[in-house]
């Protein structure tokens, strides 16, 4: 099935929620260029929002809650990547992401991400229900290409220099924007050619990468690259609070909406975010004053 926007067009070779598309074509696909992920953190530990959605009931309910906002995809993760963060147990991360996949494909109206590493997990969260993955390592595990091949689900590919225990002590690259770019391509090119019906492509800010990295890519990276959509994530991240946020992550989303703002505006095809109804509204606003005669 395929759901199309202005900038890209998602294909699965699995059935999209049944009685979605007039929905999802509509308001969330339909409404702007760039679509919104909402992020579902099931963890007790995220950077931004650890434990508040860690109870199996909360993470449904504010999944449901970020789809009626308008997100496009709800990003549905079991284990904190941020810097310093340890790997946790496939069981573990099963435990706490299916039961919330699964409910929120029943109740819910909207395309569902697994946000994860491993390529069990993937296998797991597809057959609950999930239509996308999610993959933060960039298809590190040697089994993700061909779980997300086999059962023919698009996949977000991720660039990220290192480990989370160690990807900020130090990142280098001697030229940012070309290094990141061609591993993508790179791997977004392993992807299709085993069989994957489509690929998103992020240059994953703050993983194994300073502010000026940061900087270089989101002013620098081809939007779309080679014809394929580029996924941006920013939300509340360290890099918001060093361009002048404030310092509490909660606090960050104003600064959050204007990076995503700024990615939208050039070409970036979705944006990954914790206030799905802030940046909405935001990016209808900004489309309004582009569009309406003045
Ligand atoms: N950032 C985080 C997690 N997953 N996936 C993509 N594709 N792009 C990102 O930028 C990205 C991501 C980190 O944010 P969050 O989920 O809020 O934190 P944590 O990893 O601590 O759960």
């Amino acid at each position: 099935m395929t759901a199309m926007n202005r900038n890209w067009e998602l294909r699965s070779n699995r059935a999209l929620p049944v009685g979605a598309p007039g929905v999802l074509d509509q308001h969330r696909i339909g409404w702007s260029g760039c679509s919104i992920m909402g992020v579902v953190n099931v963890t007790p530990d995220s950077f931004s929002d650890g434990g508040l959605h860690f109870d199996i009931d909360d993470a449904v309910a504010h999944g449901l809650l970020l789809a009626r906002h308008g997100a496009l995809v709800v990003d549905v993760g079991g284990e904190s990547t941020r810097p310093g963060a340890v790997d946790i147990p496939i069981d573990v991360e099963l435990e706490r992401v299916i039961p919330v996949i699964t409910r929120i494909a029943v109740e819910g109206d909207v395309l569902i991400s697994v946000d994860t590493r491993k390529a069990a997990v993937a296998a797991a969260a597809i057959e609950a229900g999930a239509h996308i993955v999610n993959d933060v390592a960039g298809l590190r595990d040697p089994a993700m290409v061909a779980v997300c091949a086999e059962f023919g689900v698009p996949v977000v590919v991720m660039h990220m220099q290192g480990e989370p225990t160690s990807m900020q002590v130090d990142p280098h690259y001697d030229d940012v924007v070309a290094e990141v770019a061609e591993w993508l391509e790179t791997q977004a090119k392993r992807v299709v050619d085993a069989g994957v019906p489509s690929v998103m492509l992020d240059p994953g800010l703050g993983f194994g990468k300073t502010l000026q990295h940061n900087l270089a890519l989101l002013r620098s990276m081809p939007m779309p690259m080679n014809g394929r959509p580029v996924l941006i994530g920013s939300s509340r991240k360290r890099m918001i609070e060093q361009l002048g946020g404030r310092t509490s992550n909660q606090h960050r989303d104003p600064g959050s909406v204007a990076v995503h703002l700024f990615a939208a505006q050039r070409g970036a095809a979705m944006i990954r975010v914790h206030d799905v109804a802030m940046h909405r509204e935001a990016l209808a606003v900004d489309r309004s004053l582009r569009e309406a005669p003045p």
